[in-house]
């Protein structure tokens, strides 16, 4: 049955409606930005082809929705309007080539601006004071969210400096920082309360509680990107009116930028592309504006959008697909995983067919089932994420759904599972009698950062597990050149190179061998911590709880895992094994009141370009100074590389000093 332009568009409406409604009035997206976009263009495409179909209703018609009735309404002075997309070069060369014909000059300066995936908001300022915020509503009218707005810390509430205008009306959007997300979705997690699927959602449900004490304890931010009504005088270009408006006190992006034609415009898409993982925000791609007011007033408007800008949209990082199946796999500490199947989509750059679920909380919260149309996530080199399950459709073709089961024995080993009280996961207790977790145990130990076996990869481990011939980390320095090479796909030059490697991760560092022993919840950090403090492994393996609290970084709950683990025979056997194998280190050095650092404290945040965080840290230890991972009033510097948030944030309200690599580097060379 084919059904008729009419009956589509129809269709398409009602569930466009249904879609921003639950986008706009309840906070809570029932389908990825990507399905509510493609949905939309096609409807687009059947109007414009069957121009009677337009309904004034029709969501073509909508710049957002209606606002709720519990804020007062507000009418902007000038339309709120929302902007074009477009998604690849071809549709960016057709804009630029609209708005040289229409100017009739092909020279024209873009400025380019993240675009920020948060709340669009508008802030009127009389007398330099702030009188007014709204959100963008239907573009004609939105909510008085003044009380609101006036609680984001980095909003003026008086713009200072020269020429501030008598009138005038800023426009940007809310966001939340990804870290500060991530710690205010922890917090609710531990008190049950409400856990956002993403910073934007976070970021609207904030700015619309109608308690604004609510909304100050929201780490909400603003950035202005452009002005609407004002009255006075302002440049005659997009970025220095908004470098203007930075001079006043407001937030502008610090990633604007102005260049020549369209060909420049691809390569800081290209470049911010490359970056996106690494933004303290959340951005779905890059606005582009002619940066000539003059020029924009002459291309004016077209019903939704202005025609003098642009926005070019990332691949999507969130789209639908179904749930296929669900798998269970053991990790190191017998903690079974349930990971999703799914019908191969591509998202954030790759294609994905498998996403966590966590554990069964997690599946419990979602109410998710197998044959589910669900909604994956996958941002930078996080592990793709199940964030949601989409109304299932209700018609005859709706897939069977099955109940998520988890197992009562190991899948790998068969031996029993527990949830111990309190805990989310469930374990096998089959400890290393368990062949994945054996695997697993292994592949934590020769990992690079623990004692870093070249060679060692994932095939092999389970290779030697399954033929028997590695029950143990500590049986990888007991293989021979001979059982080896009779392993399959591993000849004599292979077998060679691997027990060389073997036999060079003998020596490593004390910090590094206590993170290999993959005791829970010690990572890097803490194992670096528990070396500095006890200098010697003997000294670890007998400390008592109330000693290892005392170390910085370890709590109650670790300290549990340490002595747990240090007290069992087993592990004891093995580290005993592995010491009388020949691994060993040189005694550790730590930071003893000497070294021009001596008796100062730094955090290292962001993104170093000329090397790790890790590296950054040690040579600071090197130096004699103490690194922490957080910023308190201890802290005497921070080394801050780009896309450092919250801990720079931080280190500014605390006046602390901030260094940035460079100035860092010449310092080093001061010094080493
Ligand atoms: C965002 N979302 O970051 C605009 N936007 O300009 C930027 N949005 C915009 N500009 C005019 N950077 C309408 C919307």
């Amino acid at each position: 049955m084919t059904t008729s332009p009419v009956e589509e568009a129809a269709a398409l409406r009602a569930q466009l409606l249904k879609w921003a409604e639950a986008y706009f009035e309840r906070d809570a997206p029932v389908v990825p930005d990507a399905d509510y976009d493609q949905a939309l263009r096609r409807l687009e495409a059947l109007e414009r082809a069957f121009p009677d179909l337009v309904a004034p209703d029709s969501p073509t018609q909508r710049v957002g929705s209606a606002p709720l009735s519990e804020f007062q309404s507000v009418e902007h002075r000038l339309p709120m309007l929302s902007l074009d997309n477009a998604f690849s070069s071809d549709d960016m060369d057709d804009f630029h080539r609209r708005v040289t014909e229409r100017l009739g000059d092909s020279a024209v300066t873009y400025c380019c601006e993240p675009k920020l995936d948060g709340v669009a908001v508008s802030i009127v300022y009389e007398q330099g004071s702030l009188v007014l915020a709204a959100t963008r509503g239907d573009g004609t009218r939105g909510e008085n969210i003044t009380a609101n707005v006036r609680t984001i810390s980095n909003v003026p509430l008086t713009l200072s400096g020269e020429g501030v205008p008598p009138y005038l009306e800023v426009r940007g959007e809310v966001v939340i920082p990804r870290d500060a997300f991530e710690r205010m979705n922890a917090q609710a997690r531990a008190a049950d309360g409400k856990v956002f699927v993403n910073p934007r959602n976070a970021a609207a449900g904030s700015l619309r509680q109608l308690d604004s004490r609510i909304t100050a304890r929201r780490p909400l931010a603003f950035t202005a990107y452009s002005v609407g009504a004002v009255e006075g005088d302002l440049p005659g270009t997009h970025h220095a009116i908004l470098q203007r408006l930075r001079d006043w006190g407001l937030p502008i992006s610090d990633y604007m930028q102005t260049v020549s034609g369209i060909a420049a415009c691809d390569d800081y898409y290209q470049a911010l592309a490359r970056q996106r993982d690494e933004l303290p925000v959340d951005i779905d791609g890059i606005v582009f504006k002619v940066n000539g007011m003059a020029e924009q007033e002459k291309l004016g408007f077209v019903s939704r959008a202005p025609r003098w800008a642009i926005a070019r949209k990332f691949p999507a990082q969130e789209v639908s697909t179904q749930l296929l199946g669900v798998d269970f796999q053991v990790g190191r500490t017998g903690a079974i995983t349930p990971v999703a199947r799914l019908q191969p989509v591509f998202v954030g750059g790759v294609t994905v067919s498998n996403a966590t679920l966590h554990n069964a909380d997690e599946i419990e919260r979602l109410g998710v089932q197998v044959g589910d149309t669900v909604v994956v996530r996958r941002a930078g080199d996080v592990i793709p994420q199940i964030v949601s399950v989409m109304e299932s459709p209700s018609s005859d073709l709706t897939p069977r759904r099955e109940r998520i089961v988890f197992p009562d024995h190991c899948p790998d080993c068969g031996s029993d599972v527990a949830r111990e009280e309190g805990e989310a996961v469930i374990r096998c207790m089959g400890g290393m009698a368990c062949g994945a977790q054996l695997k697993a145990v292994i592949r934590h130990f020769a990992s690079r950062k623990a004692m870093d076996i070249e060679g060692l990869g994932d095939k092999l481990i389970d290779q030697l597990v399954d033929d028997g011939l590695v029950g143990s980390v500590a049986d990888i320095f007991r293989l021979s050149q001979e059982q080896l090479a009779a392993l399959e796909r591993m000849g004599d030059k292979s077998s060679e190179n691997l027990l060389a490697s073997i036999d060079q991760s003998r020596s490593t560092s004390l910090p590094k061998f206590i993170y290999a022993l993959g005791i829970r919840e010690v990572g890097e950090a803490t194992a670096r911590a528990l070396a500095n403090h006890f200098l010697e492994l003997d000294a670890l393996l007998a400390a008592s709880s109330d000693v290892l609290e005392g170390v910085d970084d370890v709590g109650p709950i670790v300290a549990r895992h340490i002595r747990g683990f240090v007290g069992d025979d087993r592990n004891k056997r093995v580290i005993a094994d592995l010491l009388a194998l020949g691994v060993n280190w040189p005694p550790v050095t730590v930071a003893s009141g000497k070294g021009p650092l001596a008796g100062t404290t730094w955090v290292v945040t962001g993104k170093l370009e000329s090397m790790s965080r890790g590296d950054a840290e040690q040579r600071l230890r090197s130096l004699g100074a103490k690194t922490a991972s957080s910023v308190s009033a201890k802290t005497s510097t921070v080394l801050a590389g780009p896309g450092a948030g919250s801990k720079r944030k931080k280190a500014e309200e605390l006046g602390i000093s901030i260094v940035d690599e460079p100035e860092w580097l010449t310092m080093l060379e001061e010094l080493e």
